[in-house]
């Protein structure tokens, strides 16, 4: 009994040494591959050719939180903004609170206004729909985001959002090769905007929430416009976003420099406004919301 006890016992201090030898020697075979390893690799690399820097890099994406975004990469498969109706911010719900918000930022707004000669209903519309007056953000991780998007150049990730694509609709696997590499691209250059843009201001990246697409901050601004079209509203040294006095300056300058002047007709004002969204729907819905804002 005794013996077949220590044979027993022989064995399973033999496992355990055995065990505690694999572990010691390849610890990695045990670990779990992060999404780092499988998605983000070649993005880090080409992001060290590109000029940053590769400590920083590697501490970046080797912080908890780093996740490949499957869902906001599929939404860009799946949603049609084209095809969205804005209408709903018309109601009147929408309207009082856009002319409290008016006049709770008046002195701003007023100024905001003689500056760029952009009306200060219009600014307020685009505020409005944005992110319903600062409100509604997004609660994407930016970086997250704009870093999924930007690894659809990399096989792993493009099979990885196909086979999770909750319908694939008339979409080929060709198709969606073809549009994952056009996105890759794009979201490419937006994250180096980011990261430019957030160690410019002293911002955690990490920090930044916006929507599912990488737009950021009351204006959702993607951050390719930041540096084009974001001014320091308040005079504080800084652009940032997520402050309305800044947000406002932003939106209205980035129509004057798209064309907007004092007194131009309806038409050239939604010429302008179709570059803040290429959507119709979107330029007729601020239009009727200035007007309602001026009744
Ligand atoms: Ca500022």
């Amino acid at each position: 009994m005794f013996e077949i006890l220590r044979k027993g016992s022989r064995i399973v201090l033999t496992l355990l040494v055995f065990t505690a030898f694999c572990i010691a020697v390849n610890p990695v075979s045990l670990a779990i591959a992060s999404d780092r390893d499988l998605y983000f690799i070649d993005l880090e690399k080409r992001l060290v050719k590109d000029g940053f820097n590769a400590d920083k890099m590697d501490a970046l994406y080797q912080r908890p939180g780093i996740t490949f975004e499957t869902r906001s990469v599929s939404l860009f498969f799946i949603l049609r903004e084209g095809k969205m109706s804005h209408s709903h911010y018309t109601d009147q719900r929408s309207i009082q609170k856009a002319k409290k918000y008016m006049e709770q930022h008046k002195t701003d707004l007023d100024r905001v206004e003689k500056a760029s000669g952009v009306e200060k209903s219009v600014v307020t519309a685009i505020i409005l729909v944005e992110t319903r007056l600062g409100t509604t953000l997004g609660k994407s991780s930016v970086f997250n985001s704009l870093s999924s998007i930007a690894a659809l150049d990399n096989t792993a990730a493009r099979d990885k959002v196909w086979k999770g694509l909750d319908s694939q609709g008339d979409l080929t696997r060709q198709s969606f090769d073809k549009k994952a590499k056009r996105k890759s691209a794009w979201a490419y250059r937006e994250l180096k905007a980011f990261l430019e843009y957030t160690a410019k201001e002293n911002i955690d990246p990490m920090a930044v929430k916006g929507s599912f697409a990488g737009a950021m901050g009351i204006p959702q601004f993607m951050p390719t416009n930041i540096g084009h079209y974001a001014k320091d509203g308040n005079g504080d040294g800084f652009i940032d976003l997520f402050n309305h006095t800044d947000a406002q300056a932003s939106v209205a300058n980035f129509l004057k420099k798209h064309g907007w002047k004092p007194g131009i007709d309806r038409k050239k004002k939604k010429k302008v406004v179709h570059h803040y969204n290429h959507s119709d729907d979107y330029v007729d819905t601020i239009m009727k919301i200035s007007d309602l804002l001026e009744a």
